[in-house]
């Protein structure tokens, strides 16, 4: 009966569609966030990246006005923990997470490495991307968007409209909270030291060249080498679909169903519901 056998196979290929295919009622997606240090070699290494998928209320600094405490603990210390609640403060149906390097052991991602990691985003909820991480060796500088709209990474049909973020050397903030000290500063020298700087958040890379010829501790001796237009990270976006509960037990019940006639075929040779 090769009807039997033709008929099971196209049901097979109809499930693979459905669970390949985006559904219409779903506004969540799989989106797989990958960062690259673009840096020259033994120049700026960043700390893991924090990020938020939002509703584009959560403010995280302003270019011009002192750093508040949350995008401080991001700029000084590469720290989430007063950044993430913050944020959940702010906008309580956030997404929020870390990006860290794929290098095992090594918590900075150095020049020419990358990390990945994979968020369900419900594009309808949360939109607007936003994202912090200090940059090392330095007391106080860090990449982020300082407009919690800029990055609207969905648009009104849940479809990724941003594929990447490339920052350059001038992307970089100072926070203005803490004065350029090598021997304060994370990466190069005694972190838990710090004198205040009192001053604003603005853009700064210049300074990182005051760290040349100091010794990592990742064990590369720093050189600078930026210049404004020089790529120092990228953001990658790579969106697939979240399969709703009923495509599994349709999914399931097409499993069992090709199980069921394999068995038959297996005690009943003259069987002809064969699927190979
Ligand atoms: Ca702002
Ligand atoms: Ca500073």
């Amino acid at each position: 009966m090769p009807a039997i056998s033709f008929s099971i196979k196209s049901f097979t290929v109809a499930l693979l569609m459905l669970g390949l295919m985006p559904s219409a009622h779903s506004a969540k997606v799989q989106l797989q966030v990958m960062v690259e240090n673009l840096a020259p070699q033994d120049s700026i290494s960043f700390a893991p990246l924090r990020l938020g998928f939002n509703n584009g209320t959560f403010d995280s600094f302003n270019i011009g006005q002192v750093a508040g405490a949350p995008i401080v603990s991001v700029a000084e210390g590469g720290s989430g923990s007063a950044w993430f609640p913050a944020f959940a403060a702010a906008d309580a149906t956030a997404t929020l997470g870390t990006v860290f390097s794929a290098q095992s052991g090594v918590l900075q991602l150095l020049p020419g490495a990358t990390g990945t990691a994979t968020f369900t985003v419900d594009t309808a909820v949360n939109p607007f991307f936003t994202f912090a991480a200090m940059v090392v060796p330095s007391n106080d500088f860090f990449i982020g968007n300082d407009s919690p709209t800029q990055y609207r990474l969905f648009d009104n049909s849940g479809n990724l409209a941003i594929s990447s973020i490339t920052e350059h050397a001038s992307n970089i903030w100072d926070a203005g909270s803490e004065l350029f000290d090598p021997a304060a500063a994370a990466f190069v020298g005694n972190n838990d030291l710090r004198t205040p700087q009192n001053s604003v958040v603005g853009f700064n890379f210049g300074e990182l060249a005051g760290f040349n010829g100091l010794t990592t501790s990742a064990g590369y001796v720093f050189n600078s080498g930026l210049a404004g237009d020089t790529e120092v990270y990228r953001l990658s976006f790579h969106a697939s679909p979240v399969p709703e509960p009923e495509t599994y037990a349709m999914l399931l019940a097409g499993l069992c169903l090709i199980g069921f006639m394999a068995r038959r075929r297996l005690t009943n040779p003259g069987f002809a519901g064969s699927i190979a």
